[in-house]
C-alpha cells in the first residue's frame, strides 16, 4: 500500500449513501478500501489482498519479482478465461424460462414432460447461428440453432434443434466437410460467417441433395427480425413410447407467440454494422422488459404405416413432413422469462447433447440424428475439458441423480464410502437398476446386410426443393433469387455459378432462367442427369414466411427522429399510440443530450442520429421543427434515416417539420407515408411491411 494516505469522499458512492474510503498511491493512483457493504478482496485461496494496484517489485523502479504469488495467480486465471468455442453455432444468446404443457400425449408416450399438463418444468434455451465465430455479428445469412433443455423430473432432455426444418446432407459423415466448405476458407481466414464464398458452393453444386436446404437458406427465414420470431424445429424424426411399449413417430415444432418476421437484406447488411448485437439485445431488452419470448410447442404425430405411404423418406433429413399432410398439434408453451446471471457461465457452458433423452422419448434411425447421437457428448469433452461437465449448475439435472461414477477433471462432488461399482453387497444406499420405469430402448428389429449404404428412398433430391419454391408468393421468390444472385456473385469459379444454375432445372425452370439472368450467364448450363423424375408434389402454404407474420406492432420498436424544438404535443401522442399498440418506442436525435422541445422541456433520447440508423427499427416517425428540418437536410445520417426507412419497406410518420426532410430525400409518398395528424393510419402500416413498394426500390429479376 502506498505511503500516503490521503483518504477521500468518492462522490459517486456518496451519493449512493454507501460511504467508503478510497485513497491514493504513491504513483497517484486509486486504492479502493474494503468496508461498508463491500467485502474484502481474497485471492482464490481465501488470502485477503492489501494492494491490487501494484505487482511485487524488487525495489520501486525494480524488475518484478516471480515470488509475486497474488500476480501470478490473477494472470494464469486470466491467461486461460477462454474456453475453446462451439465448432459450429459458436455465437448464441440463452436464457431461462419454463415449459408447460396443455395438451397430455399419454396415448403415445409415458414422458412426464409430456403428460403432466399444467405442470411447469423449467428450461433454458439457446439460440445461435452456425457458420460464424462467437465474436461474430447476430445477422448473417444463416441458419439459427435453437436448442432447449427441458430439466424434467425424469432426466434432462435436450431438443437440439434449427428454425428450419431440414438440413443440408443425408449422412453424418458429411458434415465435417460441409462445416469446413462453409467456414472461413482455411489458406485466407475469410470469409467470417458467410455462405458467400468460393468453398461453401463449391461443396452444394456438388451435393445435390443440399438443393432443398439451400431453398430455405436462400430465403428469409435466414434474414429474422428478432430471435423472437422464429419457428423451432426438431428436425428428424424421433420416438414417442407408451405404456405397451407401442411406438409413434414424432417431429417437434416450435411456433413464436409474436409471429414470424424477417428483414430484407440490404437492411441486414447494415443492422451488422449498426448493432452487432442486434438480436442479443433485442432479446436482453424484451426479458427485460418483461415481454417474454414465448413459443408453442407442437408435434406431428405417424405411424410407420403412414410413414410407409409418404412420397419421401421421413429418416432423411433433407425432407420434411408437410402441414397439409401430417397436421400439427399444440401440446404446450415454453416462456423466456430470465436472462442468465453469467453469460459465460451459463449461455457459454451449457452442453447439449440430442443423446440427453427421458425415457417416453426414443431416437430413429435417421443417420444424420445417429451420429449427432455420438458428436455432442464428444465436443463438450473437449469444450468443457472435462467428463464432469454435467455437474456445471446450467448443466446438471434438477432431479436426483447418482451412480458410480467417479473422478476425472475437475471432480465437484465427494462422495463417500468404499463402493463405486455395481453389482455390490457392501454399500446399503447405492444406486441400482429400474427395470420398470428406466430408460429402455424401442425393441425395434433390425435385419439386413451390413454396409456403407445410402438408401434408394434418399434418392429424391429436388421434388420438396420444387414445392417449397414454388410455396412461396411473388416477393418470398424474388428475395430468393436476389440471394442466389448475390451470393454466386461472390463466386470467383464460374463452373461453380453455371453447376449451381443447372441443379436450379431441377427445381424451377424459370427460378434457374431468373438467377442466371442475374449472373450474366447467356446459355443455360445442362441439368445434371438425375435417377429419378422431380415429382409435382401439392403446394404448401404452411411454407411461407410473410403469411406467418402477425398483424400487430407489439414486441416491435418506432424509432422517432426529433430535433431541437420538436412539437412537444406531436411527440407525446405518438409516444402514447405507440405504448397502446404494446410497441416500444426510441427517441433518436442528434445530440443525446441538450434537445429540447416546443414546450422547453429537455427531452430523453436514447440514441444519438448517427449511430441509430432507422434499421433498427419496425416503424419511423419524423417529429421536427423547420429549423431543424432544414439543418438536418445537409446531414447524410438523417437522409439514410428516411430513405432506408422507405427502402427497408417500412411505415413513415412526419410531421410538418419532418415533412421538410422528407422532401429533400426526394422520394414520393404511398400509402405508408403517413402524418402523424393520422396516427392510427401510421400504426397500421407499421404493423407490416410494404411489399407492394420493393419494385420501386430495387430491381426484382
Ligand atoms: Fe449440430 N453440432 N451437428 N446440428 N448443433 C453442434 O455441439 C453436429 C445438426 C445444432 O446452442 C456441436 O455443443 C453433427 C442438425 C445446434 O450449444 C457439434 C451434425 C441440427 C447446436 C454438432 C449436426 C443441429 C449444434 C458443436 C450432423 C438441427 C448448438 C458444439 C450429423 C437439428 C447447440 C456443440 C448450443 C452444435 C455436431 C447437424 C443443431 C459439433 C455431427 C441437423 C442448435 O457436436
Amino acid at each position: 500500500m502506498s505511503k500516503t494516505n490521503t483518504t477521500i469522499a468518492n462522490p459517486e458512492i456518496q451519493e449512493t449513501k454507501n460511504l467508503t474510503t478510497t485513497s491514493i498511491g504513491n504513483g497517484g493512483e486509486l486504492h479502493q478500501i474494503a468496508g461498508n457493504t463491500h467485502p474484502e478482496l481474497t485471492t482464490n485461496q481465501g488470502v485477503v489482498i492489501a494492494d491490487d494496484q501494484n505487482s511485487l517489485k524488487a525495489s520501486v523502479r525494480g524488475p518484478t519479482l516471480l515470488e509475486d504469488f497474488i500476480l501470478r495467480e490473477k494472470i494464469t486465471h486470466f491467461d486461460h478465461e477462454r474456453i475453446p468455442e462451439r465448432v459450429v453455432h459458436a455465437r448464441g444468446t440463452g436464457a431461462h424460462g419454463y415449459f408447460e404443457l396443455t395438451h397430455s400425449l399419454e396415448k403415445y408416450t409415458t414422458a412426464k414432460i409430456l403428460t403432466e399438463t399444467g405442470h411447469q418444468t423449467p428450461v433454458f434455451s439457446r439460440i445461435s447461428t452456425v457458420a460464424g465465430g462467437s465474436g461474430s455479428v447476430d445477422t448473417p445469412r444463416d441458419v439459427r440453432g435453437f436448442a432447449v433443455k427441458f430439466y424434467t423430473s425424469e432426466g434432462n432432455w435436450d431438443l437440439v434443434g434449427n428454425n428450419i426444418p431440414v438440413f443440408f446432407i443425408q449422412d453424418a459423415i458429411k458434415f465435417p466437410d460441409l462445416v469446413h466448405a462453409v467456414k472461413m476458407e482455411p489458406d485466407r481466414g475469410f470469409p467470417q460467417a458467410a455462405t458467400a464464398h468460393d468453398t461453401f458452393w463449391d461443396f452444394i453444386s456438388l451435393t445435390p441433395e443440399a438443393m432443398h436446404m439451400v431453398m430455405w437458406i436462400m430465403s428469409d427465414r435466414t434474414l429474422p427480425r428478432s430471435l423472437r420470431m422464429i419457428e423451432g424445429f426438431g428436425v428428424h424424426s424421433f420416438r414417442l413410447i407408451n405404456e405397451m411399449g407401442e411406438s409413434t413417430f414424432v417431429k417437434f415444432h416450435w411456433r413464436p407467440k409474436a409471429g414470424l418476421q424477417s428483414t430484407v437484406w440490404d437492411e441486414t447488411v447494415k443492422i451488422a454494422g449498426a448493432d452487432p448485437d442486434f438480436h442479443r439485445r433485442d432479446f436482453f431488452d424484451a426479458i427485460g422488459a418483461g415481454d417474454f419470448p414465448e413459443w408453442e410447442l407442437a408435434v406431428q404425430l405417424f405411424t410407420q404405416e403412414e410413414a410407409d405411404e409418404f412420397p419421401f423418406d421421413h429418416l432423411d433429413a433433407t425432407k420434411l413432413i408437410p402441414e397439409e399432410l401430417v397436421p400439427l398439434t399444440v401440446i404446450g408453451r415454453m416462456v423466456l422469462d430470465r436472462w442468465p446471471d453469467n453469460f459465460f457461465a451459463e449461455t457459454e457452458q451449457v452442453a447439449f447433447c440430442p443423446s440427453h433423452i427421458v425415457p417416453g422419448i426414443d431416437f430413429s434411425n435417421d443417420p444424420l440424428l445417429q451420429g449427432r447421437l455420438f458428436s455432442y457428448l464428444d465436443t463438450q469433452l473437449s469444450r468443457l475439458g472435462s467428463a464432469n461437465f454435467h455437474q456445471i449448475p446450467v448443466n446438471a439435472p434438477k432431479c436426483p441423480f447418482a451412480n458410480h461414477q467417479r473422478d476425472g477433471h475437475m471432480q465437484m462432488t465427494h462422495p463417500t464410502g468404499r463402493v463405486a461399482y455395481e453389482p455390490n453387497s457392501l454399500a446399503k444406499d447405492a444406486p441400482r437398476e429400474q427395470p420398470a420405469t428406466g430408460f429402455n430402448s424401442m425393441a425395434e428389429p433390425v435385419a439386413g446386410d451390413k454396409g456403407r449404404i445410402r438408401p434408394e428412398s434418399f434418392t429424391d433430391h429436388y421434388s420438396q426443393a420444387r414445392q417449397f419454391f414454388a410455396s412461396q408468393n411473388d416477393t418470398e421468390q424474388a428475395h430468393i433469387v436476389a440471394a442466389l444472385v448475390f451470393e454466386l456473385s461472390k463466386v470467383a469459379h464460374p463452373h461453380i455459378r453455371e453447376a449451381m444454375v443447372g441443379h436450379m432445372l431441377h427445381i424451377n425452370e424459370e427460378l434457374a432462367r431468373r438467377v442466371a439472368t442475374g449472373l450474366g450467364i447467356k446459355d443455360l448450363p445442362a441439368a445434371p442427369a438425375i435417377p429419378v423424375a422431380v415429382q409435382n408434389l401439392p403446394v404448401s402454404p404452411a411454407l411461407r414466411l410473410i403469411d406467418k407474420m402477425k398483424d400487430t406492432l407489439a414486441g416491435r420498436v418506432v424509432g422517432i427522429l426529433i430535433a431541437e424544438g420538436s412539437d412537444a404535443k406531436t411527440l407525446e401522442k405518438l409516444k402514447a399510440a405507440v405504448a397502446s399498440a404494446d410497441a416500444k418506442y426510441k427517441i433518436i436525435a442528434p445530440q443525446i443530450n441538450g434537445i429540447h422541445l416546443s414546450d422547453g422541456k429537455e427531452a430523453k433520447v436514447d440514441g444519438q442520429l448517427a449511430g441509430s440508423p432507422s434499421v433498427i427499427f419496425d416503424a419511423i416517425a419524423l417529429v421536427l421543427s423547420s429549423e431543424s428540418a432544414k439543418k438536418l437536410e445537409r446531414d447524410m445520417a438523417a437522409g439514410d434515416f428516411v430513405r432506408d426507412a422507405y427502402s427497408h419497406l417500412k411505415a413513415i410518420a412526419y410531421d410538418a417539420g419532418g415533412e421538410i426532410l422528407w422532401n429533400a430525400a426526394g422520394i414520393n409518398k404511398d400509402t405508408a407515408v403517413t402524418s402523424t395528424d393520422n396516427v392510427k393510419d401510421f400504426l397500421a402500416a407499421a404493423k407490416t411491411r410494404q411489399w407492394g413498394r420493393e419494385k420501386l426500390v430495387r430491381p426484382l429479376l
